[in-house]
């Protein structure tokens, strides 16, 4: 079902590459999008065996779920706040006494950190509902059950530059990597980074964001207007409309100084319990879009943008129509 190959890489973790070859050996046929899948090989951390592809494959949902899918750093947490508020009546009172890692679950965490919870059973084992999971793998190695019950499904992307930059922080933090930015990038655009390829992540879901059971969204939108986005991810998610003052309320409490400052709204706190984390560690970071400019140099951009214009040729899309213009 699965066929894996070892990569060397610069990551301090060891890395694997994992594809989906399918029950008849041709791919994902459970997903709406018909492509050849033999080029979609996903890296991870080896810790995604046989046996926790298989249980990830087994994952049982059910109608009310809501999944979240990112590739990582690209808003993830902002995301599970607003929808986990829209999902759940708004209650802000819980949503400032539990961090949000908590209260929307990652699916293969187990496979990135060893803190000894089995968080594939946890998800399992949530008692109320809709649960509201958050995932950073591929659409061809999601539970198949996704697709075929219809659930629910919010992709958000981010535009790649900015990925890099907020992931080399994040894994440099939390010592997953203990290279040069310019080493990060050259591993980036390799697809030596755990997720990559990080187009293909993207352009599947892109092309399927048509389907009545996605939405697809940019952390790019979310920045520009986000007043916007809640209202149209609260009609997807068929949540009642918000009152002017309620949508004041969400607006500032999702505002990135505000999360920040938050005990349980900045999973800066959380991550230390997982990973020893640098001093300077901050998951907060900047929360802006183009923090690339000041942070990349010209040689990474353009390798950046030379992996995006040779991956999105094919698709006949360009960057700024999936991510808008970042100048
Ligand atoms: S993770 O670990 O993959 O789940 O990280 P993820 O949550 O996807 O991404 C973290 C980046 O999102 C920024 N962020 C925000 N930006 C704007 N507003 C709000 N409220 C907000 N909350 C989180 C966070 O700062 C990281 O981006 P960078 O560029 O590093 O600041």
């Amino acid at each position: 079902m699965y066929a894996r190959r070892s990569i060397k890489s610069s990551a301090s973790v060891p890395l694997i590459q994992v594809q989906c070859k399918g029950p008849n050996g041709s791919g994902p046929e459970w997903l709406p999008l018909k492509q050849d899948w033999s080029s979609r090989w996903c890296t991870l951390p080896d810790r995604f065996t046989e046996e926790f592809s298989q249980r990830i494959y087994d994952f049982n949902t059910r109608d009310s779920d809501v999944f979240l899918v990112t590739f990582m750093k690209s808003g993830t947490t902002w995301m599970q706040e607003l929808a986990w508020l829209l999902l759940n009546n708004m209650n802000f009172e819980a949503a400032q006494s539990s961090y949000t890692m908590i209260r929307s679950p990652y699916l293969e965490k187990s496979a990135i950190y060893s803190d000894g919870v089995d968080y594939i059973s946890l998800c399992n084992d949530i008692q109320t509902n809709p649960r509201f999971i958050k995932s950073h793998l591929p659409a061809q190695l999601l539970p198949p059950q996704f697709w075929k019950k219809g659930c629910k499904i919010i992709y958000l992307a981010r535009n790649p530059k900015d990925v890099v930059v907020s992931s080399f922080h994040f894994l440099t933090g939390l010592d997953f990597w203990r290279g040069s930015l310019d080493e990060f990038v050259d591993d980036f655009v390799a697809d030596k980074m755990a997720f990559t390829s990080y187009w293909a992540h993207v352009i599947d879901f892109y092309r399927m964001r048509n389907e009545e059971n996605v939405f697809f969204v940019t952390y790019e939108e979310m920045s520009r207007n986000l007043k916007d986005v809640v209202q149209r991810l609260s009609r997807f998610l068929d949540c009642k409309e918000l009152s002017e003052s309620e949508m004041d309320k969400l607006l500032t409490h999702l505002n990135f100084k505000n999360m920040k400052g938050r005990k349980f709204g900045n999973s800066t706190g959380l991550l230390s319990t997982l990973r020893k984390t640098k001093d300077d560690f901050n998951f907060m970071r900047r929360g802006i879009v183009g923090s690339y400019k000041d942070e990349l140099s010209p040689e990474n951009r353009n390798k950046i943008d030379k992996l995006t214009e040779r991956f999105l040729e094919e698709y006949g899309v360009t960057e700024s129509e999936i991510f808008g213009s970042m100048e």
